[in-house]
């Protein structure tokens, strides 16, 4: 009796484990909308060039077009988020371009790390 007792205790705490895993995955792959401008990360966080704005737009869209990192900062908050297209959506940075300093509303999928936020986009519309 004691045995399945104990196996009982086990079964339920590697459900519970499972559930609040699936659960944690779920949390992390939100479906969000994010609305700021389109920058590229490595003039945003140096100050480069001033880093953002329409005074940054071309020094933007030569960062985008040579490949560094895009990202959006949203206007509310400040937040920085990395951008990368969702399976099946055309884009990467050269879909990007077009976007660069202005201000745009994405959708997608947000996931957390480490303190790092990556938005996986489906969608952009310009303001
Ligand atoms: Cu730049």
């Amino acid at each position: 009796m004691k045995g399945i007792n104990l196996f009982s205790a086990v079964l339920l705490s590697l459900l519970l484990f499972v559930g609040i895993v699936s659960a944690q995955d779920k949390k992390e792959m939100k479906e969000i909308s994010v609305t700021g401008e389109i920058i590229d990360t490595k003039c945003y966080l140096t100050g480069m060039m001033g880093g953002r704005g329409p005074e940054h737009e071309d020094c933007a869209i030569a960062c985008i077009k040579g490949g560094l990192p895009p990202g959006i900062v949203e206007d509310k908050t400040g937040t920085v988020y990395i951008l990368a297209p969702e399976k099946g959506t055309k884009g990467g940075n050269e879909a990007l371009v077009q976007y660069a300093a202005k201000i745009v509303t994405v959708k997608g999928k947000v996931i957390e790390k480490g303190g790092s936020k990556l938005l996986l986009y489906s969608a952009i519309t310009a303001k």
